[in-house]
């Protein structure tokens, strides 16, 4: 009879149990997950209807009232990957916003991020620092970090749109503030056109009084009007032999920021991409998320393995690395997409593939 040290796994157990009491994890057991060999985002792969996002956001527009407090009638896409957050991927936020008839969402601001792009309608202004925004169908707007905003509704009929910020991410790295504006908005005037387009929105020109570069584009509004010429111009140019497009059939264009020529935004990039009927997207996968809105028309999207129908206002969620790409049917797809490309880019995460020799 002796008195053996603890057996091998009794002593094992006792070293968990210690890791455990001392709030420390041993990597052997956890590589895999903390290192995979490619990214495996928590997120999924996702599809969110139209047909259900408006329907449902008419719901709450006749049962919650739009205030101080909760601020914004915004719905949240949460990904079912993402344990019920309100978060589209892992960095980024989408939420379908309804602001009904002479409705007003007040001033506020925060270190977040964030952008509109007008599925249907017109009629809300969006008022950025002071500086009234008319929002109407195709348009994309921006609201960077820290500028007050609050919204209007001047028309007698509702309004929706998309609503994009980097909440997931900021939340993450504990880099929020938020700080209350006025109760109304600060200017009621309902101006075609902004005072920052009016200074910023002219191609290729600038004010030389301005400062150089900002962290975001000075331009409040990128018109629908514009984004569509341009489409057009990229395909009619294929047509006549002077390619500019993404690829065959596929026009593809960047929101930029006049003062330095890269994002709209420090941490979301956004783009609109149009494709002719029967075309395709190259398959690609790429390290960070993307959410992309069917705009017009229709067609399909391969994630993986699945492939998902598209109707017009369609969202899809796309996390890092999954392959994808976009058909169009023969009305032809039109599809504004964003995503957390100038995240990754600065910090030298970036990478793309084309499976299969796709
Ligand atoms: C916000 O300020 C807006 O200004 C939309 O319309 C969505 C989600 C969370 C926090 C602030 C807006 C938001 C938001």
């Amino acid at each position: 009879m002796h008195t053996a040290a603890p057996a091998p796994d009794a002593a094992l157990d006792e070293l968990y149990r210690d890791f455990a009491s001392a709030h420390l994890t041993p990597l052997w057991t956890q590589r895999a997950d903390l290192m995979p060999m490619t990214p495996a985002p928590a997120a999924a792969p996702f599809v969110w209807r139209w047909s259900d996002l408006y329907s449902i956001a008419t719901r709450a527009g006749d049962l919650v009232p739009v205030g101080r407090g909760g601020e914004r009638r915004a719905i949240a896409l949460a990904n079912p990957g993402l344990g019920g957050a309100p978060h589209a991927t892992a960095t980024l936020w989408a939420a379908i916003q309804y602001l009904g008839p002479k409705e007003v969402a007040p001033e506020h601001r925060h270190a977040q991020n964030a952008f509109r792009f007008v599925i249907d309608g017109e009629g809300v202004w969006t008022v950025v620092d002071g500086d009234p925004v008319a929002m109407r169908r195709g348009d994309f707007l921006l609201t960077p970090g820290w500028r007050f905003h609050g919204h209007h509704n001047e028309s007698d009929r509702p309004m929706a749109w998309l609503d994009g910020l980097d909440i997931p991410f900021t939340q993450y790295i504990g880099a929020g503030f938020f700080e209350f504006g006025s109760d109304e908005v600060t200017d009621d005037t309902t101006p075609p056109v902004s005072r920052s387009e009016r200074l910023w929105a002219r191609p290729g020109l600038r004010p030389v009084t301005s400062p150089g570069a900002t962290a975001a584009s000075p331009i409040a509004c990128y018109r629908w009007e514009h984004t569509d010429a341009a489409l057009n111009d990229q395909l009619a140019l294929e047509d006549e032999g002077h390619p500019g497009t993404a690829g065959p059939g596929h026009a593809a264009l960047r929101f930029t920021n006049p003062t330095t020529g890269g994002d709209v935004m420090p941490t979301i990039r956004a783009e609109f991409h149009r494709l002719r009927p029967g075309a395709a997207t190259r398959t690609r996968q790429d390290v960070g998320s993307q959410v992309f809105q069917v705009f017009d028309g229709a067609g399909a999207v391969r994630l993986g393995d699945t492939v998902r129908e598209l109707h017009r206002g369609d969202l899809v969620a796309v996390p890092s690395w999954v392959p994808w790409s976009f058909q169009s049917e023969a009305s032809g797809l039109d599809l504004f997409a964003f995503s957390d490309a100038p995240i990754m880019e600065r910090l030298g995460f970036a990478r793309t593939s084309h499976p299969e020799g796709a």
